[in-house]
């Protein structure tokens, strides 16, 4: 399968949902009313629903227009929405040496996968990760830390279990190979609930601040496609406590809520890094508005 045609199959429970509405309608209110309320289901966002709604019912559609033509003018009005944040991520060379990367997230969201993924791309366009294991809590979370960087073929900095999470980071760093271009700290899940866990996320990136001011040079928040809207209030506790540079979202592949990106980036300003399409190490895609947009709309 071709890379567009995987991403349109990630998203294939989300543009059918919005397909059925479309499919076969003339366009009248009802059929406005449709489609606003699948872009809801799909999780695009009250808001931006509505406003997508009522552009498409201030357009002059002939009699004639077909679904694709409908489909094609969502496309480029969610693309338009979009575009402003995509980033260079993937994109080749890093600011700094090391270029210092805090994975952060609720439990489950698929960050230890993702870190996984992302030491895939970069050493595929011949960067030499170093993945630190700063997720102590449980045993578990090492070892699926080390399995993946046996499978990408990377450095690891693993600590006993149970000790000191920012302690390891800042040794994984002091100590760190030069040769290692890019440090990627993959960390314990929190509930936006748990101070005392986000306490402890603030001390990692003190820490880290010790050896390099400007670091971490990125903060990146793992989200959950399945989440929905309660996705904004994780976003909300993390970029409160300690910051978010960027955000990607997993797991669209399971999904019909595949329009999450559209309100988050609406509300939060935060570009989306990547997106997660499946459970494999090349299922993480650099995050194209265009891609999305069609993807989307399954066209
Ligand atoms: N289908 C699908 N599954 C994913 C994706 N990303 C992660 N997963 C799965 O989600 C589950 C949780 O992923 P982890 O990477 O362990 O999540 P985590 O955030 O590190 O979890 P904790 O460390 O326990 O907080 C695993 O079974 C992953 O394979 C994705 O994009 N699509
Ligand atoms: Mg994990």
């Amino acid at each position: 399968m071709g890379l567009l045609d995987k991403i349109k199959d990630a998203f294939r429970k989300t543009s059918e949902k919005i397909s059925t509405s479309i499919a076969g309608k003339k366009i009248d209110e009802i059929f406005i009313q449709e489609i606003e309320d699948a872009l809801i289901t799909a999780d695009v966002g009250v808001e931006t629903s509505a406003e997508l709604a009522k552009k498409i019912s201030h357009i002059k559609f002939s009699r004639e227009t077909s679904d694709a033509e409908v489909k094609q003018f969502l496309a480029n009005e969610i693309c338009t929405l979009l575009k402003p944040y995509e980033s260079n991520f993937f994109d080749g060379s890093f600011a700094h040496n090391p270029e210092i990367i805090l994975v952060v997230g609720i439990n489950g969201n698929g960050k230890t996968t993702t870190v996984a993924k992302i030491a895939n791309i970069f050493k595929a366009s011949g960067h030499n990760p170093l993945l630190v294991a700063a997720d102590t809590f449980r045993a578990a979370a090492t070892d699926q830390l080390k399995y993946w960087a046996e499978r990408v073929d990377v450095n690891i900095c693993v600590g006993p279990e149970k000790s000191d999470a920012a302690g390891l980071v800042y040794d994984a760093i002091k100590l760190s190979n030069t040769s290692n271009d890019v440090i990627l700290i993959d960390t314990a899940g929190r509930m936006q609930n748990r101070s005392d866990l986000l306490d402890e996320l603030e001390k990692v990136k003190r820490v880290i601040k010790k050896l390099d001011d400007s670091a971490p040079h990125k903060t990146i928040m793992i989200l959950d496609g399945l989440t929905g809207q309660a996705a904004h209030s994780q976003v909300e506790t993390f970029l409160n406590k300690i910051g978010i540079d960027g955000i990607i979202v997993t797991k669209l592949d399971g999904t019909a809520k595949g329009g999450a990106l559209i309100s988050l980036t609406r509300k939060y300003k935060i570009p989306i890094l990547a997106i997660g399409i499946g459970e494999n190490l090349d299922d993480l895609k650099p995050f194209n508005a265009e891609e999305y947009s069609r993807a989307i709309l399954g066209i």
